[in-house]
């Protein structure tokens, strides 16, 4: 059993109905919220000291529905470190707690743009979201196959998260500005962005490359025919990423989630020397290794054994459980 408490590692419940809301949009807060002085906190789920992350419920003042609030104090970028920088002149502040012989102590207060804290706000916020980044215990379990097809396949199917925000980015309704590649080939094209989850300091890069095909839910459909597909997202990802921000290939970790938290495919490109949520060996699935298992045995993927991390209170975790007693 393993008891997991960063949000990403951990996929999300999986969402009661998939329901398309555009009203949603109409009564988020995004066009007009500039503090978050009308935010008021009801609870905090989750404290990560260790990603240095708060996640909030609450709402907003004379706005209707619930708001979860990600707050997450932000990387050194190593470019802002450079002597002459803001780190080093009389607009900082230096505050001593202790000092013993050699050994001081202080609390360091920076220029204020050095001291971001990157927010991110779902409005209004569903009761699978704040599941989702509350911190819950976790099981490995090992889908087989026949596991899949008789339960998974069944429970995300009619419970899955609303991938409109996908949608959006394919269709060219939110996130242009953020494109950073586009192959626009229908059965091997792709969308090359930032994630959600990025600030857009490279020492923590963080992209997606979402595909243009929209009946590929996961690493279990992939096939010798989606090779091509597989290795133009490898191939173009790297180069555009070599172009706009000078990583090679080699400082890459690309690779797909199993499960995801959204089926329509995806793969994720972070930078190697940054841990980012996800990474850990019982969801990421690297890309290289996939494009291999896929060469060697075209349904690999259809016929392999995939452990995959679910909550403990999820619906699936029971079913699972009932299969196997
Ligand atoms: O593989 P998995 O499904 O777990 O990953 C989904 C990824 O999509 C995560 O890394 C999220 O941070 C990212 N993501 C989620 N949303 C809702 C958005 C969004 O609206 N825009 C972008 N750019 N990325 C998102």
């Amino acid at each position: 059993m393993a008891t997991l408490t960063q949000e990403a590692d951990c996929p999300p419940p999986k969402k009661q109905k998939f329901e398309e809301k555009p009203e949603t949009c109409k009564n988020g807060i995004h066009e007009s919220l500039v503090d978050l002085s009308s935010f008021q906190l009801e609870k905090v789920l989750h404290n990560n000291t260790n990603r240095k992350t708060v996640c909030l419920k609450g709402k907003f003042v004379s706005k209707q529905g619930e708001a979860l609030v990600l707050l997450e104090k932000t990387a050194f970028a190593e470019e802002n470190l450079k002597q002459d920088s803001d780190y080093f002149t009389k607009s900082s502040a230096l505050e001593k707690v202790f000092h013993n012989d050699i050994y001081g102590n202080y609390n360091y207060f920076p220029k204020v743009n050095l001291n971001t804290i990157k927010a991110t706000i779902i409005h209004p916020a569903t009761e699978q979201h704040f599941l989702k980044y509350s911190p819950q215990k976790c099981r490995v379990v090992d889908e087989t196959p026949e596991v899949y097809e008789k339960i998974v396949l069944p429970h995300l199917s009619s419970e899955q998260f609303n991938l409109k925000w996908l949608y959006n980015i394919l269709e060219h309704k939110s996130e242009v500005e953020r494109i950073i590649f586009e192959d626009p080939d229908v059965e091997n094209g792709f969308i090359l962005l930032p994630d959600l989850k990025w600030n857009g300091e490279v020492d923590t890069l963080y992209l997606l490359g979402i595909v243009h095909k929209r009946d590929i839910k996961s690493l279990r459909d992939l096939t010798a025919q989606h090779l091509p597909l597989l290795k133009n997202i490898q191939k173009k990802g790297i180069e555009s990423i070599k172009s706009k921000y000078g990583l090679d290939g080699s400082q890459l970790r690309i690779y797909l989630h199993y499960q995801p938290s959204f089926y329509h495919l995806h793969v994720h490109f972070t930078y190697i020397q940054h841990e980012a949520p996800g990474i850990l060996a019982e969801r990421a699935h690297l890309l290289s290794n996939v494009i291999s298992n896929i060469e060697l045995l075209p349904n690999y993927y259809q016929k392999v054994t995939l452990p995959f991390v679910v909550r403990e209170n999820d619906a699936l975790f029971k079913k699972l459980q009932e299969n196997v007693n």
